[in-house]
């Protein structure tokens, strides 16, 4: 059993990580870098270690000061939270190799999950329905042409090593293939060192579904359902929910259980995301996120479960505290990404709050490292906290989360909160009619500079 935990993360997600330990009698260890000493997840840890500058490559990135605060604090786990170091595989290899537990997946399955190509292989070979396309990576314009030829336009070539929407190219036609080839390629290579590239059916008006999947590391893995976060500006999330306004409890358990026997057949252990585009009733795998997800308090509230505390207990060896059949979905959650950027444009917008206050009440929880007087640094990303409200239903969801927006304070930066009082009136968000490029397309007839 773990007595020590050390969190190689900060903000919210450091906050429910150390919340979680202080549930289960662990001690907590926080690390920041010189820029977070004033943080709210340095305050509320039982210890703290400063372990570098401002910059994350030399303090949130820097695994010789990571494993130098465990070794001085006497931590015997690290968990990473997401981002920064949740899916470095090398990382999770040099933790192991000082005796230490990694919260989450092995090196290996995160491995085979960073390379999209072996990812696509792998839950191919493991019975989850894929996006047609290439067999494996492409190397040739020539093989691409046949390729494309077979499955028909458009189609889009994928870096292999891609993320965040980089190193990936769309093909309206033939003509159209050899800058798409040579475009993905080269942002591969200048991204993400590697230039191997595949190709896939291009689908025009897909919804992004995602399966929150659970493994015991021993062959035992539950489903929790999905989530629908097609609402994406520039591949960020701005809006999530759980259930899927679309998906029918015969198509979640359907793909749920096709996604569950997979992670079992490998051993996954911990919290895993299956990520599905879905359109005419179809999935179509695409990535699979090898950690826990800043959306994951959706899943939490309509399954009633604490996924922070279960990927502590089977980082520990023990079972996890809930098989398939004591999983029952209640009610509908949604969670909005509160950003300290301006709009139109979305530009970061750090500085000190002058005065903060949280909603609460029956079904709010507001999720953020905020305090009044506190100074947003310049340094990391804009998320200052996520507010999510659960319902007994989508309607009643999404009255709470009206009502909860309306009692939010966030003073002396601008936020995104004007964003979601705006999308609350739209009747394609009430309906839940929405698919991966409806923000992108509101915002450039609503806000002007989208
Ligand atoms: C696609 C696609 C359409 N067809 N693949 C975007 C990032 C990466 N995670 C996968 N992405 C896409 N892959 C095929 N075969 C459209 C996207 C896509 C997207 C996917 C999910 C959420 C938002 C998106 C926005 C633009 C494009």
């Amino acid at each position: 059993m773990f007595d020590k935990i050390l969190i190689a993360n900060r903000g919210e997600i450091a906050l429910r990580v150390i919340r979680a330990c202080r549930e289960m009698g662990i001690a907590s260890v926080a690390v920041h870098s010189t820029a977070d000493s004033d943080a709210m997840h340095v305050r509320m840890a039982d210890e703290s270690i400063c372990i570098g500058p401002p910059a994350a490559s030399a303090s949130y990135l820097s695994i010789p000061g990571i494993m130098a605060a465990c070794e001085i604090s006497g931590a015997q786990a690290i968990h990473p939270g997401y981002g920064f170091l949740s899916e470095n595989a090398n990382f999770v290899q040099i933790v192991e190799d000082h005796g230490l537990t990694f919260i989450g997946p092995t090196a290996e399955h995160i491995r085979i999950m960073g390379d999209k190509i072996t990812a696509k292989d792998t839950m191919r070979k493991l019975g989850v329905p894929c996006v047609p396309g290439s067999e494996g990576g492409v190397a040739t314009l020539d093989e691409a042409q046949r390729i494309g030829d077979e499955i028909g336009y458009p189609v889009i070539i994928k870096a292999t090593a891609g993320g965040g929407g980089k190193g990936m190219k769309v093909a309206q036609s033939a003509a159209d293939l050899e800058r798409a080839f040579q475009t993905a390629r080269a942002e591969g290579k200048s991204n993400f060192g590697n230039d191997e590239v595949y190709i896939e059916k291009y689908l025009a008006t897909p919804r992004h579904i995602e399966i929150q999947v659970f493994g015991d590391g021993r062959g035992g893995a539950v489903h929790l359902g999905e989530r629908d976060c097609s609402l994406q500006r520039r591949h960020q999330k701005v809006f999530e929910e759980a259930p899927g306004p679309s998906i029918s409890a015969e198509e979640r358990a359907r793909i749920g259980k096709v996604c569950a026997d997979a992670i079992a057949k490998i051993n996954y252990i911990g919290a895993g995301t299956i990520e599905f585009l879905y359109e005419h009733g179809e999935f179509y795998f695409i990535e699979m996120n090898t950690r826990l997800q800043v959306e994951h308090p959706v899943t939490e509230a309509i399954f009633g479960v604490d996924l922070v505390r279960e990927q502590i207990r089977v980082a520990e060896g023990l079972p996890m505290s809930f098989g398939q059949d004591d999983l029952t979905i209640n009610g509908h959650a949604i969670e909005v990404r509160i950003n300290a950027e301006r709009l139109p444009n979305f530009s970061p917008c750090p500085g000190r709050i002058t005065q903060y206050h949280a909603p609460g009440g029956l079904g709010v929880r507001m999720d953020s490292a905020l305090y009044d007087g506190y100074s947003i640094p310049p340094y990391y990303d804009s998320l200052i906290g996520k507010l999510i409200v659960h319902g007994r239903d989508r309607p009643e969801a999404l009255a709470r989360l009206h009502r909860a927006l309306g009692e939010l304070i966030v003073d002396g930066v601008d936020t995104t909160v004007p964003l979601f009082h705006a999308l609350l009136q739209e009747p394609d968000i009430q309906s839940g009619n929405y698919n991966i490029h409806w923000l992108e397309h509101w915002l450039e007839t609503n806000l002007a500079d989208g």
